[in-house]
């Protein structure tokens, strides 16, 4: 079966085909003139096509564990997506009028809803977010909660910014600058097509009542974004000392590769650190599982680090109040604090689970991951814990060195560091384990890793110290790919 990502190629290039995706000069609805137009209104002509972002749609809403009791489409280009989509979830659907009815009940939705009933909002393409925020009102006004939209196509103009400081997440299957990818590594679109779309989306970011953000041009140069400025530059950016480090280290050995350690004896944990230790940028543990466990082993892994030049990561996942994670991160036989330059953070207990930490941490050198979004199958992780998730690490810049998630909108800020786990070359899974894998090359272009986690890929291969070096070589050529694909343009 095709990749969600071969579907979504080959979905890009229809549309280029049928017309619903055109390059030229057009005059668009906020009154400026635009390389590109985008009107997926067409598509009705073409079931196959329609019916095929519909199935894409739907897959994307599960893979951002979207869920909800009701499916609202936006006139018009939307609505058949969304009546699709309602048809295979079986998710009812409403749909908002154009205008209020003039005559019989003034109702602004269309259909069967409870007040309270949580709606994802269908949209086939967002500008500005201007059409969604007044769905979004409505939608309101009588009684529904929206916490996410599903769009085809973000034109990245500001829509996404927009919409979440209302609240709002915004979902997009693809961006203007995927389109952009797609059709030219097809040949259909060449580098000064490309050059002038790229021109246009920087220098056009819209406000929702119209008003340009950026009256200026900018230059590619000036503010490119985390998937496109190489990790050199990123370094500068990083606030934690610890996300610049690591930095240091990517670049200096080739490497955005992280090996999950995930072995049960001392010796073993060892051996892999001296096999996979040279192509690695960081080495993750899950200490507790270690059962002949002693402090010796912290100074033979301290010693690797090193000698191989990386990073140690305990993988604990911390999620209790900021009182009990101090204690868990500083005492115990474990002491992590003591040795691990970073550690994994639930979100969840909110705030103080940070400030525990970084009370546990005074002048050293130490940072953490907050795990916003997991790759396993069913996790909980909703836009709307995602979202607040993110504000979270805004405000402990100087511990937060990264976040842990599964897709490439979710981190912005080019100081921070995105770990995505989830990677094999040869398994879409793990059975009934719940873990879910992406090939190295789509976890990098696609979901925008910046560091990919393998774990059984490494360490329960023949020969760990080659397949370390096989997955790093890989990686290493799709982050070279991200940033020259981006930085031609
Ligand atoms: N890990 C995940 N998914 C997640 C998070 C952590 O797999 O969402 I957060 C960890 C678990 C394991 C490693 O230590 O990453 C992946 O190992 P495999 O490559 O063997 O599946």
């Amino acid at each position: 079966m095709a990749s969600f990502e071969n579907k979504l190629k080959d979905v890009i290039i229809k549309l280029h085909e049928i017309e619903a995706l055109k390059f030229g000069m057009f005059k668009m609805k906020v009154g400026i003139e635009s390389p590109v137009y985008v009107d997926l209104r067409s598509v009705i002509s073409y079931p196959e096509i329609l019916e095929n972002i519909a199935d894409l749609m739907w897959e994307f809403a599960a893979l951002r564990n979207i869920e909800c009791d009701q499916l609202c489409g936006v006139p018009y280009a939307a609505l058949p997506i969304a009546a699709l989509m309602s048809s295979r979830s079986k998710i009812p659907m409403v749909m908002r009028r154009k205008e209020a009815k003039k005559y019989g009940t003034k109702k602004l939705i269309e259909g069967k809803f409870n007040p309270g009933d949580n709606c994802v909002i269908v949209e086939d393409v967002v500008t500005s977010g201007s059409s969604v925020l007044e769905t979004v009102v409505d939608l309101h006004s009588e009684g529904l909660n929206v916490t996410s939209v599903l769009v085809v196509v973000d034109r990245e103009q500001g829509g996404s910014h927009n919409l979440s400081e209302k609240g709002v997440a915004m979902n997009s299957l693809c961006t203007l600058s995927k389109i952009l990818q797609v059709l030219k590594e097809a040949g259909q679109i060449n580098q000064d097509v490309v050059d002038s779309v790229r021109k246009y989306i920087a220098a056009s970011q819209i406000h929702p009542d119209g008003t340009f953000l950026t009256p200026q041009p900018r230059t590619e140069n000036v503010n490119p974004s985390r998937l496109t400025l190489p990790f050199t530059a990123r370094a500068d950016q990083a606030v934690n000392p610890v996300a610049a480090k690591l930095l240091k280290v990517m670049v200096s050995k080739q490497s955005n590769l992280c090996v999950a350690a995930d072995v049960t004896s001392a010796s073993r944990l060892i051996s892999l650190a001296e096999s996979a230790g040279p192509y690695v940028c960081l080495f993750k543990t899950h200490i507790d599982i270690v059962e002949d466990f002693s402090p010796q082993l912290i100074q033979d892994l301290l010693a690797a680090a090193q000698k191989h030049n990386f990073l140690l990561m305990e993988d604990r996942k911390f999620a209790d109040i900021g009182h009990t994670v101090s204690l868990q991160y500083s005492q115990g036989i474990h002491k992590i604090s003591s040795w691990a330059d970073l550690v994994t953070v639930h979100p969840i207990p909110g705030e103080g689970v940070i400030t525990g930490l970084k009370s546990a941490v005074t002048n050293l050198h130490r940072g953490c991951f907050l795990v916003v979004e997991m790759s396993s199958a069913g996790n909980l992780a909703s836009p709307n814990y995602v979202a607040s998730s993110m504000e979270i690490s805004k405000k402990h810049p100087d511990f937060v060195a990264g976040i842990v998630c599964q897709t490439s909108g979710t981190v912005q800020n080019p100081g921070l560091l995105q770990l995505t786990p989830g990677v094999s070359l040869d398994c879409q899974n793990d059975g009934h384990l719940g873990q879910q894998y992406n090939s190295p090359e789509d976890i990098v272009m696609s979901r925008g890793a910046d560091i990919a986690v393998v774990g059984r890929g490494i360490i329960q291969a023949t020969d760990p110290a080659q397949a370390a070096q096989e997955y790093r070589a890989k990686l290493w050529a799709a982050y070279e790919k991200r940033v020259s694909s981006v930085k031609n343009v």
